[in-house]
């Protein structure tokens, strides 16, 4: 048998952060938290672009530049839709995330996906790095999980965008 789990170590890892500035009070502490994880898990702070769009429905369009850059190993995607305070909420939220998706299996190159999607500001603020944990250090364990085992696993398949 042959199996293979990707490691939390994030040496020598290129990754770019992609923030929404909408309801930047959160967005920022998910960029914080994000920051955070790369820098405890070993990635070079030179090695890490951040980019910032207006809100979560324009994350899938700058995500697909750098992701097809060449120059990033992973995208850790950043925003807060707030049911709340939008009526167009799914449509944000749910082009948000199958955008994201999509970038990912276009490029071969790990989306993490860092986007809040809650009822209320105050289950936003929860979730960015108060009561339960902070999203974006989440997302970016995962996208330095992701990127080694992207490089661990057999090549293929995925189309060069
Ligand atoms: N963008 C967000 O990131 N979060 C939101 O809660 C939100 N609301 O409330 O509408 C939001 N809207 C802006 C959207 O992402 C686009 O920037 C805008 O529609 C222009 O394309």
């Amino acid at each position: 048998m042959t199996s293979y789990e990707g490691t939390r170590r994030g040496e020598g890892l290129r990754v770019a952060l992609v923030c929404a500035r909408f309801n930047d009070l959160i967005t920022d502490r998910l960029l914080a938290g994000a920051r955070d994880a790369l820098a405890r898990h070993g990635v070079d702070e030179d090695s890490v672009i951040v980019a910032w769009a207006p809100g979560a429905f324009e994350l899938p369009l700058v995500a697909q530049r750098l992701a097809a850059s060449g120059e990033v190993d992973a995208v850790v995607c950043l925003g807060a839709v707030i049911r709340g305070a939008t009526g167009h909420y799914e449509l944000v939220a749910g082009q948000c995330a199958a955008g994201l998706q999509r970038v990912q299996l276009d490029t071969g190159v790990p989306v993490a996906f860092g986007v809040l999607t809650t009822d209320t500001v105050e289950q936003a603020i929860e979730r960015a790095g108060t009561k339960a944990g902070n999203k974006g250090f989440d997302a970016a364990v995962t996208a330095i999980e992701m990127a080694d085992l992207l490089r661990q696993l057999p090549k293929g398949g995925e189309r060069s965008a």
